[in-house]
């Protein structure tokens, strides 16, 4: 089957400029619940926005399967290697209910399970990031890397995305911690600073356009790297295992270590060198 991608990503922007503006609307004063535990937040939003998704997908790509956060069934759901939306309705739902302006609908279509199509806007600050394979990526229209890479990837002086995830009260956090103390001391490479942001997909879209260098994360599932991740490819960046001595990963791999556009060579030691100052696997089961 031959697909159309540059149709698909067109449709997926329709779709998140659409759903974005309803995000963005129902913005005030909503009411969430707890999933998992008192910081794993979910709205009504988030629910509804995927069941609008689900419908408009649906009619228009009946043959093509779907992964969404919100319709998930742990240990029912796999990614098979037919067309697949993957779909996270609102990511940075804890922003979303803060009103913290970076949370956004991220839509991507995975196929032999490897994304293939991104999409990512993010409605309160009119931020779309799109790619598609073979066809570069760009935000706001404008090709992606914003700014040619001129300046040389080091762990030293990089601006490091982080995240602080829903699960702080086992050993993966303790890792994270121990990590990112590393990091920020000189025998770990003395980073110019850590951001944390609070949107997986965002995150992984200002690697691409080169506003942060990396972006390491434990916990994810596919429909928070979907979409992001053909974004970041179709910009240079990479994005492999983030556990130390693994390097090879998939949409079904939780642990992620993203970096930006650059030389090749420059791309593997930052890998290395970051990897070398993590202090253990995070070790997140599905
Ligand atoms: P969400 O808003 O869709 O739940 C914030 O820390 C970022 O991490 C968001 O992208 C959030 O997605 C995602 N996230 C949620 N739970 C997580 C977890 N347990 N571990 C790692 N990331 C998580
Ligand atoms: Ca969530
Ligand atoms: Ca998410
Ligand atoms: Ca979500």
């Amino acid at each position: 089957m031959t697909l159309d991608l540059l149709a698909i990503r067109d449709d997926l922007v329709s779709i998140a400029k659409l759903l974005g503006d309803t995000i963005k609307t129902k913005s005030g004063g909503v009411t969430f619940e707890d999933k998992k535990n008192s910081v794993d937040l979910v709205t009504e939003v988030d629910k509804a926005v995927e069941a609008l998704v689900v419908e408009i997908l649906n009619e228009k790509y009946p043959d093509f399967d779907f992964l969404g956060e919100e319709t998930y069934v742990p240990g029912v759901s796999v990614i098979s290697d037919r067309p697949t939306f993957i779909v996270d309705p609102i990511d940075g739902t804890t922003n979303f209910i803060h009103r913290f302006p970076n949370a956004c609908i991220s839509l991507g279509l995975a196929v032999n399970k490897e994304p293939v199509v991104g999409v990512i806007y993010n409605p309160f600050l009119e931020q779309l990031y799109s790619g598609a394979k073979g066809l570069g990526s760009y935000l706001n229209g404008q090709r992606l890397p914003l700014v040619p890479n001129t300046r040389k990837l080091t762990l030293q002086g990089s601006l490091c995305g982080i995240e602080w995830g829903a699960d702080r009260d086992n050993e993966n956090y303790r890792v994270k911690l121990s990590t990112f103390d590393n990091l920020a001391k000189k025998d770990g490479g003395y980073v110019h600073g850590f951001r944390s942001m609070g949107s997986a997909a965002l995150n992984l879209g200002m690697v691409a356009s080169g506003a942060m260098d990396s972006y390491w994360e434990g916990g994810c599932f596919a429909w928070d790297v979907c979409a992001g991740w053909i974004i970041l490819s179709e910009a240079g960046g990479t994005i492999v295992n983030g556990n130390p001595g693994t390097d090879n990963c998939s949409l079904t791999t939780r642990t992620y270590l993203a970096v930006r556009g650059a030389q090749r060579q420059e791309q593997t030691e930052y890998i290395r060198a970051y990897k070398s100052q993590i202090t253990g696997d995070l070790d997140y089961k599905h």
